[in-house]
């Protein structure tokens, strides 16, 4: 007999249509965005990682210090709150927040709305702090020239092992709190050896934005980053 609701398999179906349209629709705008940032002469860079492994921290500390003699500038998502935003407004780089309600990640559309707002005259590097999520962010392109995915001590060494597609398509790894790895027991070349095995295209720098520990190796690599005039 003939049913009038939807198969399972119609609605797997229906499913992979819409997140498939999603996903170009997405992908347009990042190329939008590129071309933008592009015309600015603006690097983009999109920071991912988990919940809590130091993204506001390192952007504060970069922002105070590489930001002295660089112009940069921040956009920053969570679901709920300007708490990061307020922490990194405390530089004197422009700086939006964008709250996504219940969107487990940022998208084209999203950052493409909070660029007006901001004075980005003279600015060279633009810092996108994705929604701490490993997952979702992974495949929705921003624009960025950049992606930085950041792996903290306390999170343990088999992260990389654990969600692939994130630091598969990394362009830059930071293994983060090294200056806690003693305590906790964290393993610093098992961890270096997950990600070179998950991300071997990628470039690894170990740092801790509390104790500044490979804190210039990440400012040696924003420098390269500028684009030049
Ligand atoms: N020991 C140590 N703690 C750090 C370091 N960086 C950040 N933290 C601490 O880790 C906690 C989370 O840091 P945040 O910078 O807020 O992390 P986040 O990735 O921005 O968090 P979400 O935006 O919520 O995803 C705070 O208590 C920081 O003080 C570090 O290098 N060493
Ligand atoms: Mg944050």
């Amino acid at each position: 007999m003939e049913t009038l609701y939807p198969t399972s398999a119609t609605r797997t179906l229906r499913t992979v249509e819409l997140r498939q349209s999603l996903l170009e629709g997405n992908d347009r705008q990042a190329s939008r965005n590129r071309r933008l940032f592009r015309d600015l002469e603006l690097t983009a860079l999109n920071l991912v990682s988990s919940p809590g492994s130091g993204k506001t921290t390192l952007l504060e500390r970069t922002l105070a210090e590489f930001g002295r003699t660089t112009r940069c500038a921040a956009v920053v998502g969570d679901l709920a709150t300007d708490n990061d935003a307020r922490r990194l407004g405390r530089s004197r780089a422009p700086v939006a927040q964008i709250t996504t309600g219940s969107a487990c990640h940022l998208d084209a559309a999203m950052v493409a709305r909070a660029l007006p707002g901001m004075d980005l005259t003279g600015a060279r590097l633009l810092f996108i702090e994705n929604v701490g999520n490993l997952v979702c962010p992974a495949s929705f392109d921003l624009g960025e020239s950049v992606r930085v995915v950041l792996l903290s001590s306390p999170e343990g060494e088999d992260k990389p092992l654990k969600y692939p597609p994130i630091f598969k398509t990394a362009h830059v790894v930071l293994i983060t709190k090294i200056d806690v790895a003693g305590v906790l027991g964290f393993d610093r070349e098992a961890a270096a050896e997950n990600v070179r095995r998950m991300a071997p295209q990628a470039r690894l720098i170990q740092l801790s934005a509390r104790s500044g520990e490979g804190m210039q190796e990440w400012y040696d690599l924003l420098g390269s980053l500028v684009r030049k005039e």
